[in-house]
């Protein structure tokens, strides 16, 4: 693990663009600075926490309640699902998401350049990922802030054989109330709904709202999402590269009051649009191939 000296030594920068810090829970958090915008990363699970344009609400939603230990998985923000998405077939006792979102991410480099400041992070396969998950591959995981928020999960097979995993960037947006906001770019796609023993359903051709707990694997879709939000007078779009499917998650009440790191009332102001592949659309790749997927998030006035 690197120490936070070395990591100050080696990768902080005099300007204080590049910080990094110990944050909550005492695990290290690097802060992002942009002339116009900030974004913090923890190398526990290479987690995107924040992200920020001065003088805006915060993009990301974070819980109040969220635990910061080695061992769980921080609640909000962005958590990465790998190299399994939701529970692990046939491996009950596997951890929710995969193992990404709970491990120690190394810093790979780290640069800032006019308005963009980015963040390498590595994960590779080890013996404790291997007796979990039999197979060799390198994660790189970079985060760039700058006017918008672009994160891109580069997994690369380097065993002998056909690696395949599903992967999502669990996105948690805040918003003034989940009930008022509408979510663009799924009309007319067909998705798995989780709350309803897994009926394949076709979205309709209005804006989406949410009016109850929401769980739904949209399949295939690789159109960019749009939530505008009356309350905050905003728009948050993310738009994606090689994703091939979104999930769109509210807990709604019953839900967030079973979540021991979750507010019972912190589902009125997030929503979860997941870039992702899962599903029948997990990546599948040869001996020496890689594949990087990509999301960006960008805010504007409604
Ligand atoms: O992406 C939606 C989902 O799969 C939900 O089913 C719910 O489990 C959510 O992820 C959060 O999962 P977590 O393991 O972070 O509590």
């Amino acid at each position: 693990m690197q120490t936070l000296d070395s990591l100050k030594q080696r990768f902080g920068s005099s300007d204080d663009r590049i910080r990094f810090e110990a944050g909550e829970g005492g695990l290290t958090r690097v802060v992002l600075k942009t002339p116009r915008s900030e974004g913090h990363v923890y190398l526990h699970g290479a987690h995107v926490t924040h992200f920020a344009k001065a003088g805006e609400k915060p993009v990301l939603f974070m819980s109040k309640q969220s635990l910061f230990k080695p061992d769980k998985a921080i609640r909000g923000g962005v958590p990465i699902c790998f190299p399994w998405f939701g529970p692990r077939a046939g491996h009950p006792e596997s951890p929710m998401h995969g193992f990404a979102r709970t491990s120690e991410w190394d810093v790979e480099s780290a640069s800032a350049e006019g308005d963009r400041t980015t963040l390498v992070l590595s994960l590779r396969s080890s013996p404790e990922t291997l007796k979990l998950w039999p197979h060799e591959f390198a994660a790189r995981y970079t985060v760039t802030v700058a006017d918008t928020l672009t994160m891109a999960l580069e997994v690369a097979n380097t065993g002998q054989g056909e690696l395949n995993f599903e992967e999502a960037l669990h996105t948690y947006f805040t918003v003034s109330n989940a009930k008022d906001i509408t979510i663009e770019g799924l009309a007319g796609v067909d998705y798995i709904d989780k709350t309803d023993s897994l009926a394949v359903k076709t979205q309709g051709g209005k804006p989406m709202k949410i009016a109850e707990e929401t769980d739904r694997i949209y399949l295939p879709t690789t159109s960019a999402n749009t939530v505008r939000d009356p309350g905050l007078r905003r728009r948050i779009v993310n738009t994606k590269q090689n994703s091939d499917t979104t999930v769109i998650w509210n807990p709604w009440s019953a839900k967030a009051k079973a979540m021991a790191d979750f507010g019972d009332d912190e589902w009125l102001n997030m929503v979860c649009i997941e870039t992702c592949n899962v599903n029948k659309h997990a990546v599948t790749l040869a001996a020496g191939r890689s594949h990087t997927m990509t999301a960006t998030v960008s805010t504007q006035p409604l």
